[in-house]
């Protein structure tokens, strides 16, 4: 096997006898294989759009649910992948019918599955593209696009969609097969891929927003009820709505777990009285934490450590998520899920153990900040606020991401931190205090309302009556850990932010050449020292 993908990569250049994650050689190679015939299927469909054709919407879903399949921690299902690689091939076998003059399309376009998968896999991987360079950036394009694929997905749980960002998907893809591309050409669809990252991101924002109004300032509970418990981690906020639902008056109360957090901003969720709070923290933390929640565990999405045999009979996933011998709820965009087997479940279990008590502030999203602007454009006219730090992003286990807590106790009390994603696990129960009644952590969400703090720098761009993003007292210092980070990460760089700090680590997959385009066209920097990196951020005085 020969995996790179996320921050924990082994050795930091790459995972090759078994994943740090705890994803096996055989399960590697599936999805491999499951990436090359999603690539083959793009290749299809986007020769397909050339022609005038129209592609079904199912088909733009099997793609996003395919790549989404592959993000690291989403589903260790070695049968599960294999399910996918048939009905990916199957749809293909159909379409390409359609193609003219399909002889010259690339090979994984043709491939039928004939032959031996293992053996097939093992030609298809990473490594099979030899020059370092192309490798980086077709491989820099594909995570993008598997993050892309999750907050689609999100937004199409919604039955939201966005033709253009599926069409471009497809187009980008199919794309990573054609030799014909040089660096530049694939430096250019870095860009661009970082274009649709932010409408992506859009479109899940409104699909969000439509479904469940706008997030604002919410106390979140940490501590717990004397009810039996489910515990909902991911990002999927329609199968939370569906949870709560199904969990009215059956004495089994609703907790949040990692990124699912945020969920508690959103006023659609205050109606529901067993909506009881949030338990534990990032998602790295979990085989304690889920051993100690004694109920059923529902991982609507990636994050999942394998898990312990202790509980893995309470670990449930749906969607794109899936472990072996975990059981796994069906149901597709639109579809009713029945999570009766949950509820049934929680009611013999006992009460979550009390991790601790208190409460956590958030819901600091585009609508409730912009409701402040007022408020904050004095605060930073006054100098009370002196900067905003970026320190969106992820979580993770490596001990070197103790670095953004001592970062956000050393940060200057006059420096207010925006954050989103799980990467505010590192400081958000900290007591970091207030300026002038704002909050120093603005927690807008999820990961992908990262999209909320480019929507914040953008109005505060025009209220200053700047001419360039950068102009802002604005810094970023941004932790990563999977692929929603490299398209909240491409995002950012289309929407011209300059000097993004990335930690802990530079991504092992950016070759010397593409991490120096990255160096010397965005100023992109890894960490240092926090003194060394607050004397940069700060250093002006
Ligand atoms: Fe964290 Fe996991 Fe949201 Fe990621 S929960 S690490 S960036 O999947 O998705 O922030
Ligand atoms: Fe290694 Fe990360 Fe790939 Fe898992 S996802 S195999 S930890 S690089």
């Amino acid at each position: 096997m020969f995996c790179y993908q996320c921050q924990e990569t082994a050795g930091c250049t790459g995972c090759t006898r078994m994943g740090v994650c705890g994803k096996g050689p055989e399960v590697a190679a599936m999805q491999d294989l499951l990436v090359y015939v999603t690539r083959g299927l793009c290749a299809v469909t986007t020769a397909l759009r050339e022609q005038g054709a129209a592609v079904e919407a199912q088909v733009d879903r099997l793609v996003t649910e395919n790549l989404f399949t592959t993000i690291t921690n989403a589903n260790f299902d070695q049968q599960a992948i294999e399910e996918r690689i048939r009905e990916t091939l199957e749809v293909k076998r159909a379409l390409l019918e359609q193609v003219q003059g399909a002889g010259t399309l690339p090979e994984a376009a043709l491939w039928d599955g004939a032959g031996d998968w293992p053996a097939k896999a093992a030609q298809v991987g990473v490594l099979a593209t030899r020059d370092e360079d192309i490798r980086s950036l077709r491989e820099l394009i594909t995570y993008g696009l598997k993050g892309l694929s999750a907050y689609s997905k999100h937004a199409n749980a919604l039955l939201c969609s966005d033709g253009e960002v599926d069409a471009f998907l497809q187009r980008a893809l199919a794309a990573t097969l054609d030799d014909s591309l040089t660096a530049d050409d694939l430096v250019a669809l870095t860009l661009e891929t970082g274009k649709y990252g932010v409408q992506g991101m859009a479109l899940l924002d409104k699909a969000n927003t439509s479904a469940y109004g706008n997030p604002e300032i919410t106390k979140v509970n940490i501590g717990v009820g004397k009810n039996p418990g489910i515990l909902i981690s991911g990002h999927d906020l329609r199968d939370l709505e569906m949870l709560l639902e199904q969990t009215q008056g059956t004495g089994v109360d609703v907790y949040t777990h990692s990124e699912m957090l945020p969920a508690h901003y959103y006023p659609a969720f205050k109606k529901y009285p067993n909506f009881v709070g949030n338990y534990g923290n990032a998602w790295w933390k979990q085989k304690e934490e889920f051993e100690a929640f004694h109920g059923p565990i529902l991982m609507t999405t990636n994050c999942i450590v394998p898990p312990r045999d202790s509980y893995k009979d309470r670990l449930y996933t749906t969607g794109a998520a899936g472990f072996p011998g975990c059981k796994h709820i069906p149901g597709g965009a639109g579809e009713k899920k029945d999570f009766s087997a949950l509820i049934a479940h929680a009611k013999k279990c006992a009460p979550p153990a009390e991790l601790e008590t208190g409460a956590i502030v958030g819901g600091f999203a585009h609508a409730q900040v912009l409701s402040l602007a007022d408020q904050v454009v004095e605060a930073v006219k006054s100098g009370a606020i002196r900067k905003f730090v970026v320190m969106a992003g992820c979580d993770g286990r490596a001990k070197s991401r103790d670095y953004y807590t001592e970062f956000a106790k050393a940060l200057p009390k006059d420096a207010v931190i925006l954050t989103a994603g799980c990467a505010k696990y590192k400081y958000n129960k900290l007591d970091l205090g207030d300026i002038g009644g704002i909050p120093r952590v603005l927690d807008a969400g999820q990961c992908n309302d990262s999209y909320s703090l480019a929507v914040i720098a953008l109005k505060l761009k025009e209220v200053f009556g700047l001419e360039d993003i950068n102009e802002l007292p604005i810094v970023y210092n941004i932790a990563w850990y999977e692929q929603k980070a490299v398209i909240v990460l491409l995002a950012l760089l289309y929407l011209g932010v300059k000097n993004i700090h990335l930690g802990p680590t530079l991504p092992a997959f950016l070759s010397p050449n593409v991490a120096k385009v990255l160096v010397e066209n965005f100023g992109i920097a890894g960490i240092g020292s926090v003194e060394d990196d607050l004397a940069l951020f700060f250093g002006d005085g």
